[in-house]
């Protein structure tokens, strides 16, 4: 089954339809600031141009388009808004996603992660850390045994498949004994994959969206766990940065994400495992990453939840205005906003390292956008 790839980009502002406008050439003359909102439809493999629609006046103005655009930018418009209130899992478990977005605890079991490494390779610490994330608000932990850093934080080591079995095998049993909570396993590998669903992981996270290893999408299938598929330029965390050049950034990720989850879907997998993730920093320019969140919403369009990791990335730390050698903390406030703009585009799962931060600040955002009345009484009273 193959998922379609037209995408629906809402326009708040002029200066947002420039942007897509510079992607596609739309007309933009042709629009009055009385027309704000509108939304932007861009088909897939269409010479057409991208048709422009006046949100407040939709249905009327997709009347005026041929039958076949029509049809396309209502299914567009269609898959956009389907609500997603869970994620299925492996062992007929449900990831809930009607408080989105969920927070994704990070925990890597390596010696050279960009940012944790080294603090979590002795099993004992690492499972420690996951059960404190999932005590601070976690719905998920992320446990990884390879780092998939960028060349310019020092090449990241190529790992025998064995040694990232036996990083992330104890820690995931470890977790296991004290807590049933949602687990989700990074790695690229399919041998991995199928030793850390045994072990009680109930996500696959494929960094290489099930390119890198041509066992990994049957794995899922017979696992029958949640699949992230994410992003990458090439299949080589090493030379991923080496060209960051997209023709149109957001259309040109959320194909070869739409060809990723056909080919999941192809091999059985269902509709409601799947999950997507544009690859924040994995081949992308630092404005690249910026132009990915600001346009989020676009990869709704697809179909799936979206989920987004730009905890700690050098994006973050160049945009905020923290030196190279900053410190986690110094990295927390650019992170933080990264999140508000992820939330605002829509994201079902964010992927951090400061969980307990982060919950905050979800709960704090959650609480400003809540009317009087929906807030628990506590609450108010404090
Ligand atoms: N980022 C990293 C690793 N895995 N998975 C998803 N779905 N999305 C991401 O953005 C993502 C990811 C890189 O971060 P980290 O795990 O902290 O670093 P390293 O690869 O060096 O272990």
């Amino acid at each position: 089954m193959a998922i379609c790839a037209d995408l629906v980009f809402p326009a708040s502002t002029s200066a947002l339809l420039r942007e897509i406008a510079s992607w596609d050439g739309v007309r933009l003359a042709t629009f009055a600031q009385a027309d704000f909102p509108v939304d932007v439809v861009r088909f897939d493999r269409s010479a057409s141009p991208p048709v422009v629609v006046s949100r407040a006046r939709r249905a009327a103005t997709l009347t005026a388009f041929p039958a076949s655009l029509r049809e396309r930018a209502l299914q567009a418009f269609a898959r956009a808004e389907r609500p997603r209130t869970s994620l299925s899992l492996a062992r007929g478990r449900k990831l809930d996603l009607t408080r989105a977005p969920v927070v994704m605890g990070v925990v890597n079991v390596t010696p050279d992660s960009f940012s944790d490494g080294g603090r979590y390779l002795d099993s004992g610490r690492a499972v420690a850390r996951a059960l404190e994330m999932f005590e601070a608000g976690a719905a998920i932990v992320d446990v990884g045994g390879e780092s998939t850093r960028p060349a310019n934080y020092g090449e990241a080591e190529a790992i025998p498949v064995e040694e990232e079995i036996s990083r992330v095998l104890p820690v995931i049993e470890g977790i296991r004994r004290s807590s049933d909570r949602p687990l989700s396993i990074d790695t690229r590998k399919a041998a991995v994959a199928r030793e850390a669903v045994a072990a009680g992981a109930d996500l696959v996270n494929d960094v290489s969206a099930l390119r890198y290893d041509p066992e990994m999408t049957a794995e899922v299938g017979r696992a029958d766990a949640g699949l992230v598929l994410m992003h990458m330029k090439g299949i080589d965390p090493r030379t991923m940065q080496a060209d960051t050049s997209y023709a149109h950034p957001v259309a040109e990720i959320a194909a070869e994400l739409a060809a990723a989850a056909s080919k999941a879907l192809d091999a059985g997998i269902a509709t409601d495992r799947i999950v997507v993730d544009p690859g924040l920093g994995f081949g992308k320019s630092p404005e690249g990453n910026l132009i990915l969140l600001r346009h989020l919403r676009a990869f709704a369009s697809l179909g799936f939840p979206v989920a987004v990791g730009a905890s700690r990335k050098g994006f973050v730390r160049r945009f905020s205005g923290v030196p190279e050698d900053s410190s986690d903390a110094e990295r927390l406030p650019g992170s933080l906003a990264a999140i508000a703009a992820a939330r605002a585009g829509g994201a079902a799962i964010v992927r951090v390292h400061d969980v307990v931060e982060s919950v905050r600040f979800l709960k704090m955002l959650d609480a400003v956008e809540t009317p009087a009345a929906r807030q628990p009484a506590e609450a108010l009273t404090r």
